[in-house]
């Protein structure tokens, strides 16, 4: 705390220490006295570092439009002094942002979370918007991408699955459209292996839900076709961490998906237990 070379941290029930030396670096700390079995705890209050925090669970999130999107911000407290203020948004036109109002308080050294509600309203642009948050002087960006909604029904359940190739008669390409979730296809090791599915009929196409067995890629990405033969790039995926994953998209005239590899996270090859896809409905 700059202009000050001594600070009273005794104000507050449970904090037993009087006074600490503070204004230059120090490497460790020692606490000596007549019964050091009787430190519970040390907080250290690190004066180079931002008085308040502000965190997102995510940084960037899918939102279809006309639909509430609900997250939560965490607010910290950084210093031993509680942190005071409004949280602030600035965000795009069409993009509707509902924060609790009023001030908001955090004690010292705590966190508070908090609900953020996120509308992007029907008919704005397809595209990413950035929000900008601020609490205290923390300040966080949201990358919102706004899609269409989704729903109906499943229409990789009722099409014909094929791939570049099966691990074992046991893992057939079909595995991962027959609505069984203990069924799986899986590849053989192929940084470049494919699985695809042909819809029974043409669609606008505006999700892709996988399933993915531990044997997952770390890059892929989704491609669409009208005829089987030219394909087009829907969505592109880093950094998978598998699991269940969400692809977004707005591809017209879809008849074909194909999930295509671009290299293997494990030494395994890849393996779905399903994929699911879902028409836009607006
Ligand atoms: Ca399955």
């Amino acid at each position: 705390m700059p202009g000050q070379n001594r600070q009273d941290t005794d104000r507050t029930p449970g904090y037993g220490a009087r006074g600490a030396r503070v204004g230059s670096p120090v490497d460790a700390v020692r606490v000596v006295g007549p019964a050091p079995a009787r430190v519970h705890h040390l907080v250290p209050w690190f004066t180079d570092s931002p008085a308040t925090s502000l965190e997102l669970e995510r940084d960037e999130v899918d939102a279809e439009t006309g639909r509430v999107l609900r997250l939560t911000a965490g607010l910290g407290s950084l210093r031993p002094a509680d942190a005071r203020g409004r949280l602030t948004v600035e965000a795009p036109e069409g993009v509707r942002v509902r924060v609790p109002k009023g001030e908001l308080a955090v004690k010292r050294g705590s966190t508070v979370e908090v609900p953020v509600e996120v509308t992007v309203a029907r008919g704005t642009p397809i595209r990413s918007y950035d929000i900008r948050l601020g609490f205290a002087g923390a300040t966080r960006t949201l990358t919102v991408r706004a899609f269409p909604p989704t729903g109906g029904p499943d229409l990789a359940r009722t099409g014909t699955a094929r791939s570049s190739g099966d691990e074992t008669p046991d893992f057939p390409a079909s595995a991962a459209n027959d609505g069984d979730p203990d069924t799986r296809w899986s590849s053989p090791v192929d940084d470049g292996a494919w699985w695809q599915v042909e819809l029974p009929r043409p669609a606008r196409l505006g999700q892709v839900a996988l399933r993915w067995q531990d044997a997952h890629p770390s890059a892929y990405r989704v491609q669409v076709s009208a005829d089987g033969r030219r394909w087009r790039t829907a969505a592109t995926v880093r950094d998978s961490r598998g699991g269940r994953e969400s692809v977004r998209m707005d591809e017209r005239d879809v008849r074909f998906v194909r999930v295509q590899g671009e290299k293997r996270a494990t030494r395994f090859g890849y393996s779905l237990w399903s994929v699911e896809a879902y028409a836009i409905t607006e």
